[in-house]
């Protein structure tokens, strides 16, 4: 298990426990590379598709892009196993439907939401787990092991450790993930859900997706150090950084926390580095172009997830001929791309989640109190 303590290095990690593979994307087979692959246009496809809607005019509530920022989730959910949790925020919106994918997309018993659900959940209507009574981010699914996501930063950190201390004095052994931005972590609630989790060795494992803005506030005025993973240092547990534009680097790393907290050493801290392609959320957007350089945005902009992949898998001759020249979605805009740039399972699968949650109706009225208070209390 690699940490910060000494150098917080992502490509060399040191082994203090040598049960916890390094480099367990090595094992992963040929389809299973593809799928990380297809996974990436997914969580793409799922953004920029939202994008054109809400540009349409069929869509309302603000929209929290994840462009750019694929692989972390991807490659953070792909390892997990069917009964580990998730705690996703506002900008994580494909873990929804990311979650336990690889028991197949359209598997009604697979524990994640379906396309469906996470459609009706933007759209607001019925069909949503939460019957779209918030909207956006804002739904959990218990059976489905996901932690229901508030805005309030950072505090689905210690509602995280309580659920995996409940597990736990249960006899189980999951583990949950939680996502947070870099600057959640000055949160008050940050630090004392971390520390407990530590004192308790809970298997909680707090992914930080550092895309170096929160808001407007760039990272120098965050925090004094380059690295969001020596947050860790103060808890005494491993803090390790990833590449959050390669989704093979973030598996690897998560994986290896994963493995950690599974046997039962406890908490760790993983920061992705990627950036943030757009403003805020969509209302953002005009002012983000004046408050970062164009330079800098194209500086972050440039190692796009689905290119790193895609020569990832070339290099392993898993991509050849015609098949690695297919589908470049990478480096362009909502504006810029089309439903060619795209697999066309991927784009059939968001048609049928869009379409079934158009067609679905509104909660009726009578719901309005609806679990505001104790039901036949
Ligand atoms: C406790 C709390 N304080 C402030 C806010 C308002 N707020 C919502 S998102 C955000 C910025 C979050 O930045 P970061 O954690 O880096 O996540 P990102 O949006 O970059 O993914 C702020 C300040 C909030 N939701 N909760
Ligand atoms: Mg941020």
């Amino acid at each position: 298990m690699s940490s910060t303590s000494g150098s917080a290095t992502a490509d060399k990690p040191k082994s203090e426990d040598s049960s916890v593979p390094q480099r367990p994307s090595e094992a992963l087979s040929k389809d299973e590379c593809l799928e990380l692959f297809r996974l990436l246009y997914l969580a793409r496809y799922f953004d920029v598709r939202l994008i054109k809607e809400k540009k349409r005019g069929r869509l309302r509530g603000t929209l929290y892009s994840s462009h750019n920022q694929e692989a972390v989730l991807v490659g953070s959910l792909f390892g997990l196993q069917a009964n580990d949790w998730i705690s996703p925020i506002h900008r994580d919106m494909p873990a929804f439907f990311l979650k336990d994918i690889r028991a197949g997309w359209r598997n009604p018993e697979r524990k994640g939401m379906s396309i469906e659900e996470v459609c009706c959940q933007v759209w607001g209507k019925v069909g949503s787990p939460g019957r779209a009574r918030d909207n956006w981010s804002h739904i959990g699914k218990r059976d489905a092991k996901i932690i229901h996501s508030t805005s309030m930063l950072a505090g689905t950190i210690p509602v995280a450790a309580g659920v995996v201390l409940a597990d736990k004095l249960n006899g189980g052994n999951s583990v949950v993930l939680t996502f947070n931005g870099e600057g959640s972590t000055a949160q008050g609630i940050f630090h004392e859900a971390i520390n407990f989790a530590a004192v308790h060795k809970l298997p909680v494992i707090t992914i930080v997706e550092n895309n170096q803005w929160a808001y407007g506030t760039p990272t120098e005025l965050e925090y004094s150090l380059p690295d969001f993973a020596r947050r860790a240092d103060g808890y005494g547990i491993p803090g390790l950084i990833a590449d959050g534009q390669d989704v093979f680097d973030v598996y690897d790393k998560v994986m290896q926390a994963v493995e950690y907290a599974r046997a039962g050493n406890g908490p760790s801290i993983v920061e992705c580095k990627t950036f943030r392609a757009y403003g805020h959320g969509d209302h953002d957007d005009d002012r983000a172009v004046r408050y970062r350089e164009p330079d800098q945005v194209e500086k972050g902009r440039e190692r796009d997830p689905i290119a790193v992949c895609r020569k990832k898998l070339i290099e392993k001759g898993y991509l050849k001929g015609e098949a690695a020249k297919k589908f470049f979605a990478e480096g362009k805009n909502a504006a810029e791309v089309t439903d060619e740039d795209f697999p066309p399972e991927v784009v059939e699968y968001l048609k049928e989640g869009i379409e079934f949650a158009l067609k679905s109706p509104v909660p009726d009225e009578a719901e309005g109190a609806m679990w505001v208070f104790k039901e036949n209390a």
